[in-house]
């Protein structure tokens, strides 16, 4: 069913697809931000639209570098994004900035990409920001960052920067949608605090000690050695690169030239060699399968018999009168598999 055979209703997107193909393709920035709210919405019409205007802008997407950035609230992620977007566009990039907050929703708090706090980039004609979705789970927010990035990249960005926090799962979803995930550290804040332990040196393809000025830049030195030896004693994403460990000013704009050109150093090495094409092949691979776990427990749990039986099975879990592979069996008879 497509929206435009939908029922009437006063939700239904007003444009058709061609409407939003050559509204985003032309560069009008209202027709990208509404073609990014119909790829927000979940009502199942609105989904139907969304995927068919995905399909129409794929082959004009792709073309982009996709720079995921992490880091502590606090860190600097927003300076960070604002001097670095604002070098860019003044070398004639265009750039996306985008976040992926699963939290916002609960917390109201640290929506990520708040232009508030990108005060230069937010009015730069050049640049093109959206905050985190505020609302559903971090599998939908994934969603539509990840598709939200091919509507930006058709509608003209080529480089497209992803803000994340530096906790838990979405630092690992946000470096399964990006060709370079780097992470920004504060010297002296603690590794605990910092999500270090979270194994987010494994997925790092850098890390910049932010805020490296006044008499921070010492100790922000001595932080990026330690760093560096850390990261000896890990396997390597890749035998090709090396992630380097240096020592940023976002605040000074210091050293932000030489961290975009180890981004685009190692992306035209995964360009030259083929292994950005593989890369993001793999990517999109394990995205569907993940899709596909995501939506099949959605599916199960909200089953009508499932849902019934479950305190039970839990219950009997809890008190040992039933293994866990018992209980799985059982749901599965429900669900019919
Ligand atoms: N001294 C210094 N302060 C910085 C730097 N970058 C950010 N800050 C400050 O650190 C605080 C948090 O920065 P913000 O960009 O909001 O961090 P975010 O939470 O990671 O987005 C703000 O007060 C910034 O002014 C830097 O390079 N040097
Ligand atoms: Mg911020």
């Amino acid at each position: 069913m497509s929206a435009d055979t939908a029922n009437t209703s006063a939700a239904r997107p007003r444009l058709s697809i061609d409407e939003y193909v050559s509204g985003v393709t032309s560069g009008d920035r209202a027709k990208l931000a509404q073609a990014i709210t119909l790829i927000e919405s979940r009502k199942p019409e609105h989904q139907d639209q969304a995927q068919a205007l995905l399909l129409e802008l794929a082959p004009l997407a792709g073309k982009s570098i996709r720079v995921g950035i992490s880091g502590v609230p606090g860190a600097g992620k927003s300076t960070f994004i604002d001097t670095l977007g604002t070098n860019l566009t003044g070398d004639r990039h265009k750039v996306a900035v985008l976040a992926v907050d699963p939290t916002s929703a609960r917390t109201g708090g640290s929506i990520l990409g708040d232009k508030t706090r990108m005060a230069n980039l937010a009015t730069n004609p050049n640049a093109f920001i959206r905050p985190s979705p505020t609302s559903g789970t971090l599998g939908g927010v994934t969603r539509t960052t990840r598709e939200t990035i091919l509507v930006c990249e058709a509608a003209g960005f080529d480089i497209v920067l992803v803000e994340t926090v530096g906790v838990g799962q979405s630092e690992v979803a946000v470096s399964e949608m990006v060709d370079f995930f780097m992470v920004l550290l504060i010297a002296g804040a603690g590794d605990e605090l910092q999500g270090i332990k979270k194994g987010v040196l494994e997925i790092a393809d850098m890390i910049a000690l932010n805020k490296a000025d006044g008499d921070n830049e010492t100790k922000a030195k001595v932080s990026a050695a330690e760093y560096q030896h850390a990261l000896r004693i890990i396997t390597p994403k890749d035998k090709d690169w090396t992630p380097p460990v240096i020592t940023i000013s976002a605040l000074e704009n210091r050293g932000l030239d030489d961290l975009w050109s180890r981004i685009t150093q190692r992306h035209g090495q995964l360009t030259d060699g083929g292994g950005l094409a593989t890369m993001r092949q793999q990517q999109q691979v394990r995205w569907m399968w993940a899709m596909v776990e995501d939506r099949l427990t959605e599916k199960l749990k909200s089953h009508p018999d499932i849902k019934a039986m479950v305190p039970g099975l839990e219950s009997a879990v809890t008190d040992g009168s039933m293994t866990p592979a018992l209980a799985v069996d059982k749901m599965l008879k429900a669900f019919g598999v």
